[in-house]
């Protein structure tokens, strides 16, 4: 049995839908989980989506991921741009990492400019709302069937 793609979602992402849609847009996080779920079956893909409002949580998932998950999309959400601690442990996971961000967070405020995240990351993609999960899926997809099963030698 192939193992899962963990799709992370951090702090404040519940949120989605319920506030600022002119930012983030009206979807729910569940609306962006079912999504998720119907592309990642569309290539063959199994996931494991999750969100969590703490960092250390999310970096024992990431950790997890290592032994238990064949590659991370992260929306990392403010911690992004904060949090060293959950880049060193992308770093550890040696798994291919895809980021997305529902804003362009490029045309935000310049603290939103710099990714700790992506420095472990295989691609970034960002402002293009929930669209951005599917899109990553379908690069995840790529990447892991150039890898072939057993992942690098
Ligand atoms: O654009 C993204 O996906 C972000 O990762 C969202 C984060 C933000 O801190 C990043 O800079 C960019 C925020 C998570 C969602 O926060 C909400 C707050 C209020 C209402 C809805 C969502």
């Amino acid at each position: 049995m192939a193992k899962p793609v963990y799709v992370l979602n951090g702090p404040n992402l519940n949120l989605l839908g319920v506030r600022e849609p002119a930012v983030y847009g009206r979807d729910t996080l569940d609306d962006v989980k079912a999504m998720a779920q119907a592309k990642a079956s569309a290539v063959h893909l199994a996931i494991d989506f999750r969100q969590s409002n703490s960092e250390g949580e999310l970096i024992g998932w990431v950790q997890d991921a290592r032994g238990q998950a064949s590659g991370i999309i992260i929306n990392a959400g403010g911690l992004t741009h904060t949090s060293v601690a959950l880049l060193d442990a992308l770093q550890a996971a040696e798994l291919p990492v895809i980021e997305v961000h529902l804003s362009n967070i490029f045309r935000r405020e310049s603290f939103r400019n710099h990714s700790y995240v992506s420095l472990a990351a295989t691609g970034v993609i960002c402002g293009l709302g929930a669209k951005g999960y599917e899109l990553a899926l379908e690069a995840m997809a790529n990447i892991l069937a150039k890898r072939g099963p057993q992942g690098p030698a």
